[in-house]
Parts: structure tokens; sequence; C-alpha cells
């Protein structure tokens, strides 16, 4: 039987913590078990190990320096949303958008299915803080794993390590994670690269704080700090503290005036928040800095301000599409000490994604290990590949970024990916106008998550796979919280971007990447108090000429295409809307049935307006 080896935590460890383990240690039965400290000496030994047994392939360091190539299971390869759980103790605060198990039933489930999880592996023990150490905005957690490759990412991903754990005292609150990829080893049984489980379960306990992840290595499912925790968890933990955990990237931007702005956007899944977290501005004088690129937590200050902080401190980002005309930092960024995922290998040992160039190599390995030439009907590297490397690697990263308060925001943006309908940008009409814009998002699916490619889905917040409680009761949050920043005047402005609309012919509308630039210039123009707009059904749009188009090779009518209103379009719309909104029955703020009627009185006086000037004419 195993002893108390098992216990041997660092010396001082809150013994809250060292009984937790042991008795983990107990029911998973690993071999070892391992206190992580975060060292740099600790992750080369990790490395090592995976290099030896073939989880990982060392890159041409010719070529990129210290980094490492991860090829997943085929089936192990994004979020498994449809196997993912928020166990509240009642079923109603899980609300529509979550699959819901009682606790009891889901605890008795993962006791069955953690007994002897571990065996033949070690486990590791990842103490880390989400948010800057001694930040008051920050949480700590603690996450116990059986996969080296999750400890390593998880190294980037937070701050991992003793110093966290020394400041995870007895009384300081700390999320608990549990995370085995399900696949025990019989005696001298030889493991496999990505060992995973078919048998999945992503399962959150949100009054208890805790999350149990079983079957999967790959992303969110198994880096449990980052959605898990710093999403599901923790948005729970901010309905019942008074603050926000959101799906969203963090900017600094400096205007040619010099006058400083931070801005929070959200967008689903594989939607532009890296892209837009790193964006070099294609028109002058603007500076663009990065805070974070996938979640924020947000708090309204003892003045009523909002600030902000990156929990992270690593990014988890798409590799297809990055590549030197879209993201050049993010090319830079990733220069060496980074593990790709599921991404291609060129002949040279260096890395490959579809968008990293232009033309692709004549030779690949494709990122399940077989070879690949450009004339094969199948991607190089998988659509979620993915690239994890230290935020501090990020030549924009701002000053600011790991700020103990935070950073202070003017504007919040709202997004998704619509071919159809949805605006290049709108501003709201106020606070309570914004959040109907957040709640009412709906996006094309992507390959971030299980499901099938381009249908268009409902994703309030950016948060419908994200949010711990009812989604109905986050927009009641949202709406409380601004009556909190209205007591202070510094309410952010809410707007809503689109930079997916397409054209007839399926081609981009608006060229997107750099460009955006110039949408983030009229925002921050608007708060500045500079920028011209027009009044129209659903918010505030650019007076004809007041967004920047100079030096663009837009088509002639695509502006007017890009802020195109249909009204038997939008009515469709609505109508669909209020099915959704139907669906939170009387959990839905009123507030939100009085900006979809609001919304649609505008369209249906559009409507009539039209008809009128058709007659007429
Ligand atoms: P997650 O990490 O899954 O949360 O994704 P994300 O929101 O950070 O998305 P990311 O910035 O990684 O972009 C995802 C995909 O969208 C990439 O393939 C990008 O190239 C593409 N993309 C980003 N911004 C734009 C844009 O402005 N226009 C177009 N057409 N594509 C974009
Ligand atoms: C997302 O899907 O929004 C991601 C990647 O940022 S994952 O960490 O897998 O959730
Ligand atoms: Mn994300």
């Amino acid at each position: 039987m195993h002893d108390a080896s098992w216990a041997l935590a660092p010396e001082g460890t809150n013994p809250e913590i060292v009984a937790w383990v042991e008795q983990l240690a107990h029911l998973l039965t690993p071999d070892t078990v391992v206190w992580c400290d975060g060292s740099v000496r600790e992750r080369d030994g990790l490395n090592r190990l995976m290099v030896a047994n073939g989880t990982l392939i060392q890159l041409n360091p010719e070529h990129r320096p210290y980094s490492f190539l991860a090829r997943s299971h085929p089936a192990d390869v994004a979020r498994v949303e449809s196997r993912t759980f928020i166990c509240s103790d009642d079923e109603a605060d899980a609300g529509p958008s979550n699959n819901w198990i009682a606790p009891g039933e889901m605890r008795a489930t993962l006791a069955g299915l953690a007994e002897g999880a571990m065996r033949g592996r070690t486990m590791y023990v990842l103490p880390f803080s989400m948010g800057p150490l001694d930040s008051p905005l920050s949480r700590f957690g603690v996450q116990v794993t059986d996969s080296p490759y999750v400890a390593v990412s998880t190294g980037i991903m937070t701050r991992m390590g003793s110093a966290a754990l020394e400041r995870i005292t007895p009384g300081t609150s700390w999320v608990r994670a549990v995370h085995t990829v399900g696949a025990p080893l019989a005696p001298g049984e030889v493991d496999v690269a990505w060992p995973s489980n078919e048998t999945k379960y992503i399962s959150h306990f949100p009054e208890t704080r805790e999350i149990w992840s079983y079957g999967s290595a790959y992303g969110g499912n198994a880096l449990l700090a980052k959605k898990a925790f710093a999403l599901r968890i923790a948005s729970a933990m901010a309905r019942d503290e008074g603050w926000l955990a959101e799906h969203m990237l963090l900017l600094k931007v400096t205007n040619p005036r010099g006058r400083v702005f931070h801005v929070a956007a959200a967008f689903p899944s594989a939607c532009g928040k890296t892209n837009l977290a790193m964006l070099r501005p294609s028109i002058p004088g603007w500076q663009v800095e990065t805070v974070g690129d996938d979640i924020a937590w947000l708090a309204p200050d003892s003045w009523g301000r909002l600030k902000a902080i990156n929990p992270e401190a690593g990014f988890f980002g798409v590799a297809p599409g990055t590549g030197v005309s879209t993201n050049q930092t993010a090319v830079d960024t990733l220069w060496g000490n980074t593990i790709f995922t599921n991404v291609a290998l060129q002949d040279d040992g260096d890395v490959w994604w579809e968008g990293l160039t232009d033309t692709p190599p004549s030779n690949l390995t494709d990122w399940q290990g077989e070879p690949w030439t450009p004339s094969a009907d199948r991607p190089a590297a998988h659509p979620n590949s993915r690239f994890t490397v230290a935020a501090a690697q990020c030549p924009t990263m701002s000053d600011d970024w790991e700020d103990p308060a935070g950073v202070t925001i003017d504007a919040i943006i709202f997004g998704g990916r619509r071919a159809t309908n949805v605006p290049l940008v709108v501003e709201a009409r106020d606070w309570d106008h914004g959040v109907f814009l957040g709640a009412t998002i709906s996006s094309e699916r992507t390959a971030a998550a299980e499901g099938t490619i381009g249908e268009l889905r409902r994703d309030p917040f950016a948060m419908a796979p994200f949010c711990g409680y009812n989604m109905a009761d986050h927009w009641q949050h949202w709406l409380d919280v601004g009556g909190q920043l209205r007591r202070s005047g510094r309410v952010p402005r809410i707007f809503q971007v689109n930079w997916f609309r397409k054209d007839d012919d399926g081609s981009f509308l608006w060229p997107g990447f750099a460009e955006n630039s110039r949408v983030l210039a009229w925002i921050l123009d608007r708060v500045d108090g500079v920028a011209p707009a027009v009044p129209g059904p659903l918010g505030w749009t650019p007076t004809p000429g007041a967004l920047n188009v100079q030096g663009l090779d837009l088509a002639d009518d695509a502006l007017a295409k890009l802020f195109e209103v249909d009204p038997a379009a939008w009515s469709d719309e609505l109508d669909d809307t209020e099915r959704f909104f139907g669906t939170f029955g009387d959990r839905l703020p009123e507030s939100m049935s009085r900006q979809l009627a609001v919304v649609r009185e505008r369209i249906e006086a559009v409507a009539a307006a039209r008809a009128e000037h058709a007659s007429a004419a």
C-alpha cells in the first residue's frame, strides 16, 4: 500500500491543502506525488521527460529555441461543451444554457471514475495565483493533474509554484481543481504519447468552488485555471462578491493627443480576441498595447471606477490565421519558449500552420504525424491548433499589465462572427442597452469547441460555454454593476462590433486585423467626445466620414453594406431573440424585454419609413 511519502508537501504548507492532496492521492492512487515549485529546473525536467516518452517533439533550436510540438489524440482536440457540467445545488441556478447534473449524482459518478485513475502515473500538485501575486483582485487555486503537459502548460499560463503556495495561508480561500486524463497504467504497460479517455467529464461545483475534469488533456478541458476556474467558478464568485469574470481581452490605447484609454472586449472563442489584443494600428498616431487576450476580471473600485486585471500569465492562442500579415506581434511572441499543439512540422524542424505564410512549404508532417503536401485535401494544422507562451514574451505588453490595482476601463466592446445583419460598429445608447447588446450576441461556431463550424448560435457576452450560473442572472448582475458605476459618473461606454460581415460573394466586407484600429479610433474618439455619430435603430453609428477609411481599398458600396440594416432580416433576428429570451422564463430581467421592445419599435419605424418612401417614389 502507498504510504506517507504522498504527503511530502513543502514545509509550512497549509494543512488544508496537504489533507486535500492526501485524500485525493488515496482515491486516485498515483505512484508518486510531486509538489510543483514553478522553477525553471522543474519545467526543464518535465519537458525532458515528455520528450523521452514521446509527448513532446523538440523543435529545431536554430529556428525555435526551447520550443516543443505536442500532438494530441485525434479525438481530444477542443473543448467538449456537451461534456461540461455546472453542478449547482439547484438546477435553475445553472440555467438553460448549461448542462446540469445534481452535485450528489455527479460526485458519485466522479468518485467511481477517479478510483485508481492515476495508477502508474505521477500526480503533480500545482498551486497558482490567478492575477498578479498580492493583487486584491487575484484569487488562488490548486490543481492536481496526472499530465506533465498540463503541469508545464499551467506553469506558463498562471503564476504557478512556491510563491503562490506560500500565500495560500490557513483562512485564505482557494479553488480546488482535480484533473486526470483517466488512463491508468497497468504494471509494465507502455504509455501512449497523449493519454486520454473516450469518456469525458468537465464538472464544476460553483457552491463549493470545485472543479473535476476527467478524460481530456486539451486546452480548457484540462488547463483548469483558465475557463473552468477563471470563468465558470470565478463568475459565480464574482456574482456573490460584486465583480465580473468575463471572456474578454484587455487593451491599453493611446490616441494621437496622448490620452490613454483601456478597453475590454468580449468575442466568442476563435473570433478575434488575441488578434485585437495584439493590434498594430494601421492609422498614424495611435498606439495599442496588450494587457490580456482572453479573460478579464473586472471590479468597481471604491470610487466607482471599473478596474480590470488579466488573471492569466500566458496565451493559449489559435495558431491558424496567425501570420506575418495578420498578427506580426503574435509571430514575434512565438520566437521560442513555446509549446505548440497540433500544428504541422516542417522538414527543418520548425512548425507551420495555415496562414503563417501565404504559401505552404512543399512538404510537411501534418498534426497527426502523417506526410502532407499542399495538394492534400485536409489542413496540415488542426483548425484548433494552439500555441502556449508566456505573456511576458509579447513585445506589446503594456507597462500596467501586472498593476495590482488593475487598469481603469473606459470602453467595453461586444463582438461576434456574423456574415449578415450586424453592422461594423454601433454604440449603445446607455449601459442597459449595452447589456442588451451583450446578451444578444450570436456568432458562427468555430473549431474552438466540438460542433458544426459556421452554424449560428447564441453566445451572450461570449460566455455561453463559460458562465457558471444562470445566464439571465448574469445579465441582471451586469445591470446591477452598471447601477453601482453610475453613482460614480464613470460608466464605461459600450459598443458592438462585427469584423466578419460578408458580401454576397462570400468575401469579408471589412479587411479586419490592423484596420480594426480605425474602428477602435472612432470608439475612443466617442469616449473622448470628439467623434460625430448618428442615432439609428440599433444604436449610434459613425456619421458619414467619421470613420477614417483613408487609404483603404474598400469597394464603393462596402461601407453602406457594412452598416446596412435590413428591417425584414432584423425582424426575424428579433423574433429569434424573443424565443431565446423566453428560454429564461421569469429569470429574464425586465430591462431586457424593454430593450427588445425598443429595438422592435425602431426597426418597425425603419420598415414603415422605407415603405412610405417606396410608395412615394
Ligand atoms: P480564443 O482563444 O478561442 O478565445 O479565440 P480568440 O477570440 O482569441 O480569436 P483569435 O484572435 O485567435 O482569432 C481566431 C481566428 O479569427 C484566427 O484565425 C484569426 O486569424 C481570425 N481573425 C481575427 N481577427 C480577424 C479579423 O479582424 N478579420 C478576420 N477576417 N479574421 C480575423
Ligand atoms: C476558447 O475556446 O475560448 C479558448 C481556448 O480560449 S480554451 O482554453 O480551450 O478554452
Ligand atoms: Mn477564449
